[in-house]
């Protein structure tokens, strides 16, 4: 247990001193002890704050072979017993909560506001929605199985959300898992690993392999994988799905994105600018659907601009501890310097660039790029940063045109008053997720997932849920009319 929960970091620190060889994974229900370990360092102070295993081809086996074995029992549960353990595990990540939100602070860089206000409560709903799930699988889902065991391998911008997104569905369709949190935050998974002790899951349902992308490919690559769910690069998206193409393995890729917000000139411009906020400068940047192509009408862009500009002015970047603090920190050196050069190259290009201020170390103030080309790089490649770039649209057809200017097709924000032109607008723009005078809007009940090389399959809702079954079952009507 982590003891009450913290007014301070202090239980979070003590937690992590409390493993000085540092952690191991979690298989079949226990710790493993630390083997080879890498450093876990706190973006914003560049500390060293733990160490975790980088997980073997050996290790990935005996995870792989604790979900095989746990599997058939979790799935003969009938699903209110199934149930019981996901509304158990987001009772115990809601009494863990601060718990968790400081450490994901500590571990991702970003601020406390948002790790308590957004992620842990985001966590917790997961968990819940997919529990009623289970309970109403066998009436809902009919002509249905899980794969058997599924393996996930989640990226660092949302560590704890993105496991959430994961396992919650996975295991309420009856699959087992072995999921692997990226190098940078493995932290908040081993928390988590420890909720799912501490409720009593059965051994071998959950297991946590910690490592790096070799790591990682170990899991893609083993047969007894039956299913791989993949968020993280597109350029490992395709790496992953070239490797498993002929193994019948089942696939969801949730990639890169490069998403366009729409600014119509009688948009409500106060609403749009604090739109934008959430849409880029939330989470640093660092958000697969972020807004980061501002089209605006012509004829508000000036306004618009001055309103956004002063606007930023007024985030405060720093401690993601301090709860003032809008922007964190970068979640590592290399991305960073990623984000950096692109910049550069923007600049090259004669984009020009209006930035707010951060402080020195792993910080990017948030950054407007205005007079920038559709063909510049700031408008063809995702950033994973805190910049946006703004180009402006006379009619709406040509906001179309722009909006789809792009290999990606994760998600879309459009403003404007006239809901029939948003609601014509977001039928003819490319992307699977549209929101309507809002942005960034995350809901367990709706499918999540992209078009083109944002890749395919659905989070969240329904659709989330079928991405863990096979469907038909090989029992299945279907099957028998086939026969
Ligand atoms: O991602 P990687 P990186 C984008 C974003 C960012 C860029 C690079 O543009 O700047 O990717 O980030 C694991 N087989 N996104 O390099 O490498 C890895 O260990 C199996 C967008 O950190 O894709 C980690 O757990 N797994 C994205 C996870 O993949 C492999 C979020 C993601 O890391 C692997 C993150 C392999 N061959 C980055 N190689 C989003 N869609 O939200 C690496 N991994």
């Amino acid at each position: 247990s982590y003891g009450p929960a913290p007014e301070d970091p202090s239980i979070v620190h003590e937690w992590l001193a409390s493993r000085p060889d540092g952690f191991g994974h979690f298989i079949d229900g226990t710790f493993t002890a630390p083997g080879t370990t890498f450093e876990v360092q706190n973006p914003a102070t560049g500390r060293v704050i733990a160490r975790v295993t980088q997980g073997s081809a050996a290790d990935v086996d005996a995870a792989v072979k604790a979900a095989r074995k746990a599997q058939p029992a979790w799935a003969d549960l009938s699903g209110h017993e199934r149930a019981r353990y996901l509304y158990a595990i987001a009772r115990h990540v809601q009494q863990h909560a601060r718990f968790l939100s400081v450490l994901e602070a500590i571990d991702n860089g970003k601020p406390i506001r948002e790790t308590r206000d957004i992620d842990v409560p985001l966590v917790a709903r997961h968990f819940y929605h997919h529990a009623g799930w289970a309970e109403i699988a066998v009436d809902e889902l009919p002509w249905t199985e899980p794969y058997g065991v599924c393996g996930q391998v989640i990226p660092w911008n949302f560590p704890l959300l993105m496991l959430a997104w994961k396992i919650a569905p996975a295991l309420a369709a009856g699959n087992t898992v072995v999921l692997k949190p990226a190098e940078y935050t493995p932290l908040t998974a081993l928390a988590f690993a420890g909720i799912c002790a501490e409720v009593g899951l059965p051994a071998g349902v959950v297991n946590i392999v910690t490592g790096d992308g070799e790591t990682g490919a170990a899991i893609v690559g083993h047969e007894g994988i039956d299913k791989i769910a993949f968020t993280g690069s597109t350029e490992v998206g395709k790496t992953i799905r070239r490797q498993i193409a002929g193994t019948g393995k089942g696939l969801t890729l949730e990639l890169g994105g490069k998403s366009p917000f729409v600014v119509f000139a009688d948009a409500d411009l106060d609403a749009a600018v604090e739109g934008v906020v959430d849409a880029i400068w939330f989470n640093q940047g660092q958000v697969c659907c972020a807004g980061a192509r501002i089209l605006v009408a012509e004829a508000v862009a000036s306004r618009f601009e001055m309103l956004l500009r002063a606007r930023m002015e007024t985030l405060r970047v720093g401690d993601p501890l301090d709860k003032c603090t809008d922007m964190g920190a970068i979640v590592h050196p290399v991305q960073l310097e990623r984000i950096r050069a692109l910049v550069e190259q923007g600049k090259a290009e004669g984009v020009e660039l209006h930035q707010g201020s951060a402080p020195e170390g792993c910080f990017y103030p948030p950054t407007l790029a205005t007079n920038v080309e559709p063909a510049s790089v700031l408008s063809t490649d995702e950033i994973f940063g805190p910049v946006v770039t703004m180009t402006t649209f006379r009619t709406p057809s040509e906001a179309v045109e722009l909006a789809n200017n792009t290999r990606y097709g994760l998600a879309a924000s459009i403003w404007s008053e006239n809901v029939n032109l948003c609601l014509d607008i977001a039928a003819q723009v490319k992307a699977g997720v549209v929101w309507i005078n809002c942005t960034n809007v995350f809901d367990a009940g709706a499918g999540f997932g992209g078009y083109r090389e944002s890749g395919f399959g659905r989070e969240g809702g329904r659709e989330g849920m079928m991405a863990y079954l096979r469907h038909p079952a090989p029992s299945g009507p279907a099957v028998e009319l086939a026969r």
